[in-house]
């Protein structure tokens, strides 16, 4: 091989990478990752695994996510909508709810961040003459990707007619039951002294599962759940579920999308990004590579610059988020950007990205590096993005979780 198949050089060169991280790990890491990008070329041109990466990470710009949530008038899918996108009432682009107003069409919300993720607030089915069948081709059912269901009360023949239709049309459907706040609000009040949440909720949910499957829905699966408390009851099992029924990258941009509801989802969204960045990498190594001066590997800034924005977004952790959040849980957003250590997301230029990169001690590499194949240029080019964002996707995590906990504390008002 060339020489850039060098190990050792690599190995070496891996030695000098102050990334702040255990260096034992990160020498292994570095050798583990250097591996797996020279097998890459085993079979490919450096253009074709380019292009692949360039591919995957527009097919990703692009990717379109449709959910239509119905239910009768009243149910809850506004309120719903805007607890899934991480919205209360009162946020700018949140879904009006509680006014009495018959819709007709659907209206879509896009995610704040994310507007190829949409929700879809479809007309109420509470109507005399409701037919499930005219109401799907209606609301043109083709074009979502699976459909919610809400009760705020008993689930009826209504849900599992539409149930079924939609079943039949070749979607998925899941049934929710919203309020559950409520329900346990009134069963406290009723009795006091015999109260038990978890009874409560167990209750409930037999008593769904008994409707639905008198209705002809044999085996059930139903989240109980509280719009205005959406971190507790089903609501983050059934966010897991629905993630967990998508694929590939409608998967990805559902749960980049989703606010972050649990410490597991900041994981869950760390853990992608993780693999996301082998391809920001690789397409970085070499397209529009431009030599930085003062480093002696060339990357390409532009790429860098908007991966570390758009994890930002995927964070929560943009100004636009950060408002929300400080609204919904009566912290001032002073006391929410106090905990965030990463430079903020206005502030991020390409002089910040260079002297990120700086701090990953590249200069020393020239020592080790005589001579530069092209292979070993792309090699250190792929290197130095892939650890550098690693490093910043691990701070955003850390701030985002931070930011979570922050908003939690009970001393303000209650997180809602
Ligand atoms: N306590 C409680 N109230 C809720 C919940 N979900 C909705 N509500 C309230 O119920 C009322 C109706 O909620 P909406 O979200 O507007 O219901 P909708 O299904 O969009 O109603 P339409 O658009 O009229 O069909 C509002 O006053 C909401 O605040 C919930 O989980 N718990
Ligand atoms: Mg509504």
């Amino acid at each position: 091989g060339g020489p850039w198949k060098d190990m050792e050089l690599i190995s070496r060169l891996m030695k000098t990478l102050d990334l702040g991280f255990d260096p034992k790990e990160l020498f292994k890491g570095s050798i583990k990752v250097f591996e797996e990008f020279t097998d890459l070329f085993k079979n490919k041109g450096q253009a074709e695994v380019a292009s692949i990466a360039q591919t995957e990470l527009e097919s990703f710009k692009s990717t379109i996510l449709n959910i239509a949530v119905t239910g009768e008038t009243g149910a809850g899918k506004s309120s719903f909508i805007n607890a899934l996108r991480g919205l209360t009432t009162q946020d700018d682009g949140a879904a009006p709810t509680g006014v009495t107003e018959t819709m007709t069409e659907p209206t879509v919300y896009p995610y704040p961040n994310h507007p190829n993720v949409r929700l879809w607030d479809l007309p109420g089915t509470g109507t005399p003459d409701f037919q499930p069948n005219t109401y799907l081709k209606q609301v043109n059912f083709k074009c979502y990707d699976f459909f919610v269901i809400i009760a705020s009360e008993r689930f009826k023949g209504i849900h599992t007619a539409l149930a079924r239709e939609i079943e039949r049309m070749g979607k998925r459907f899941y049934f929710v039951r919203s309020k559950v706040d409520e329900d346990l609000h009134n069963e406290e009040r009723d009795h006091p002294k015999t109260f038990s949440q978890e009874s409560v909720l167990e209750q409930l949910r037999m008593d769904c599962r008994k409707h639905l499957q008198k209705a002809g829905i044999s085996n059930p699966e139903i989240f109980l759940l509280s719009s205005c408390e959406f971190t507790k009851y089903d609501a983050p099992g059934l966010v897991k579920t629905l993630q967990d029924d998508l694929q590939g990258l409608q998967r990805l941009a559902f749960l980049l999308s989703l606010p972050n509801l649990s410490a597991e989802i900041i994981e869950e969204k760390k853990a992608v990004l993780k693999k996301w960045i082998w391809l920001i990498s690789l397409a970085s190594a070499f397209v529009n590579v431009i030599p930085i001066p003062g480093i002696s590997v060339a990357c390409d800034i532009s790429i860098l610059l908007g991966s570390m924005i758009a994890f930002y977004k995927y964070f929560g952790l943009d100004d636009g988020s950060l408002a929300n959040l400080a609204r919904q849980s009566g912290k001032p957003i002073a006391e929410l950007k106090a905990v965030i250590i990463s430079p903020g997301a206005k502030e991020i230029n390409r002089d910040v990205v260079i002297k990120l990169l700086l701090k990953t001690s590249l200069p020393k590499l020239t020592a080790y590096v005589p001579v530069l194949g092209p292979m070993l240029t792309a090699g250190i080019s792929f290197l130095t993005t892939y650890f550098m964002l690693l490093r910043f996707l691990n701070e955003v995590a850390e701030d985002a979780e931070r930011v979570r906990k922050t908003a939690l504390t009970e001393d303000g008002k209650k997180l809602k």
